[in-house]
């Protein structure tokens, strides 16, 4: 049986999911306002994959028989420098993201949860996978340098990224 405290956990990162896909959406606006549509391809991919992620922690938490919280998702700051300044707060946000999947598992392994420890690696996994994405973006740019034949060629690789929806459990 799933804990109180575990389930609380988990409805605020289904909640934090939600918001990252919120955040990338604004960072899509930002990009597709200054005509990086390959850039605002790419978060917009980035935000539907956090909704499967969000969408994989609430049909966890209904297939165990857990009563989900539908909390409020605050409104991203949407204050944007540049294409660099967007990929390093991906960065710095995707950080964060896995250490709060860290608590989760610090938890469930702390109350020997072994169904919740087993279904919350598959997001260690992915926060690899994230992080990796993110600093792959930021050195991507620094190659670019500052030109904006550079910036464009980057733009031009991130047209490619197609949405590929997970599995849902
Ligand atoms: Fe859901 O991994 Fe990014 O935030």
């Amino acid at each position: 049986m799933i804990s109180k405290k575990m389930v609380k956990q988990m409805s605020e990162q289904m909640k934090n999911e939600f918001f990252s896909g919120y955040y990338y959406l604004s960072m899509a606006a930002w990009l597709e306002a200054k005509n990086l549509s390959g850039f605002a391809n790419w978060f917009r991919v980035q935000a539907q994959e956090e909704r499967d992620h969000a969408m994989k922690m609430m049909n966890y938490l209904v297939r165990v028989g857990a009563k989900v919280e539908f909390l409020a998702i605050e409104a991203p700051k949407v204050v944007f420098e540049s294409p660099m300044d967007i990929c390093k707060k991906t960065l710095e946000h995707e950080q964060l993201v896995t250490s709060l999947i860290y608590k989760l598992m610090d938890t469930a392994q702390e109350e020997r949860d072994y169904k919740t420890i087993q279904f919350l690696q598959w997001y260690v996994d992915e926060q690899v996978e994230e992080e990796e994405n993110a600093s792959g973006l930021v050195e991507r740019l620094k190659m670019a340098g500052s030109t904006e034949g550079g910036l464009l060629y980057v733009d031009n690789e991130m047209a490619a990224r197609v949405y590929t929806p997970i599995t849902a459990e």
